[in-house]
């Protein structure tokens, strides 16, 4: 057998199946590329699901870290480290909101964020104790533990795993009225993606993300942005919400915060709200630690000084555009901002993975989301010839009906 079956034998002997991957077994990596156990060279158009904004193993990630790894990794929260401190002003200076706190995954810091909402809803709103509701939008991804995917609408998220968690109500993305009709004098927060990831990639109406801020300032709900995926420079801005000009009350962070080399995730907002967290009320062994925060120190620095988000901007638009001027009979729709773009396969071609599996045959790696997107989100630094390379490839499976 072939090295690649021998080692997706093993993975399915000893690993919960909880995945379907593509059957492709990458051992090495390096900016928008992968090479496979085969000696075969990809370009990889997912990015981790956007964990890879720096590309993989960036030369001033790994520097960052290798240096870390030679003085401390980990000290737990039970004493200072030189690290979190550097690490929480940069990420104040590049998130314009005070404070911070750091966590691990990207579900940790929604749980972080709704456990804070809920206690300002109670201390501060004066909602009665274990009554506060969170609003939240159909087709959401928030993560997978327990009252995450107690909101969740898409039923494989929430299968088997009940009783679910109490005090969430769902209504339509991208619409405000929705959100006008469901705020009650209970309603402590709104969480939302700026634009939903695995929901395929929905661009709400021009406008959304400022009215949805209106209508929490005018009945006191705090505005939970979720820019796990949205965030650091992935859809052209810093944060997608500043497309609409918005600051929201708690922003969520993750995965590219850790530079695609080590989780790190975390919320932030003013001090006002943050310090609502008393002494010893919420932690994580490894939240904050050194490690972790030297890289995502650098990872943020790394942003600027490349100019990632101006690069993510300018390559978006002219990646959808030559997506555009394919003029696929095959395309439904082409969506995103900066390099978050969805492209809807039309329901008479059948589901999305199809696709996916004759671009990996064409050395381009990407995955299908909700059955009928398949979803281009390269490295933000991604080059005009890595575009054309790709464009190249993605015609020939794209451009025309099989
Ligand atoms: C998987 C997609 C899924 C996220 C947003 C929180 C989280 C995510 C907006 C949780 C994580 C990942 C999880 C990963 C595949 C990917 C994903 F949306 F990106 F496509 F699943 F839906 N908020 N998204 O996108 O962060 O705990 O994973 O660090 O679970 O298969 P996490």
């Amino acid at each position: 057998m072939s090295k690649t079956a021998d080692l997706i034998e093993q993975v399915d002997q000893y690993s919960a199946h909880h995945y379907h991957p593509l059957p492709i077994v990458i051992e090495r990596a390096e900016g928008c590329w992968v090479h496979d156990v085969e000696g075969g060279k990809f370009m990889d158009m997912l990015s981790a699901y956007s964990a890879l904004n720096h590309g993989h193993r960036h030369p001033r990630i790994l520097e960052a870290m290798k240096k870390q790894l030679d003085k401390v990794t980990l000290t737990s929260r039970a004493f200072h480290n030189d690290q979190i401190g550097p690490f929480s002003e940069q990420l104040a200076k590049a998130t314009g909101l005070g404070m911070s706190l750091p966590m691990n995954s990207g579900a940790e810091a929604v749980e972080t964020a709704l456990k804070l909402a809920r206690k300002w809803g109670h201390v501060v709103k004066g909602i009665p104790k274990n009554t506060g509701e969170i609003i939240v939008c159909d087709g959401n991804f928030h993560g997978r533990t327990i009252s995450i995917i107690s909101f969740s609408t898409e039923p494989k998220y929430k299968g088997a795993f009940g009783p679910f968690t109490p005090g969430f109500k769902s209504i339509p993305y991208g619409d405000s009225d929705a959100l006008a009709q469901a705020i009650t004098p209970e309603t402590a927060a709104f969480l939302v993606e700026p634009i939903q990831g695995e929901g395929g990639v929905i661009v709400p109406p021009e406008g959304y993300m400022k009215r949805v801020r209106e209508l929490c300032d005018k009945h006191n709900v705090l505005l939970i942005a979720d820019e796990i995926q949205t965030g650091l420079g992935r859809t052209g801005k810093m944060f997608c919400c500043e497309y609409d000009d918005v600051k929201p009350d708690i922003l969520i962070m993750g995965k590219a915060l850790g530079g695609g080399v080590y989780p790190i995730s975390a919320i932030s907002s003013e001090p006002e709200l943050m310090l609502l967290f008393g002494k010893g009320e919420h932690g994580s062994t490894f939240g904050g630690n050194p490690l972790g925060c030297a890289v995502a120190t650098e990872a943020l620095r790394i942003i600027e000084d490349e100019g990632l988000v101006a690069r993510s901007y300018e390559t978006g638009e002219i990646f959808r555009a030559r997506l555009s001027e394919m003029a696929s009979p095959l395309i439904k729709e082409i969506r995103g901002r900066g390099l978050l773009i969805g492209v809807e396969i039309k329901e008479e071609y059948g589901p999305a993975r199809p696709f996916c599996e004759a671009l990996m045959s064409h050395q381009i790696l990407c995955k299908e989301t909700h059955e009928s997107v398949l979803r281009f989100a390269p490295p933000l630094g991604f080059s005009a010839d890595e575009l054309d390379w790709a464009m190249e490839r993605i015609e020939k499976v794209l451009k025309n009906a099989p």
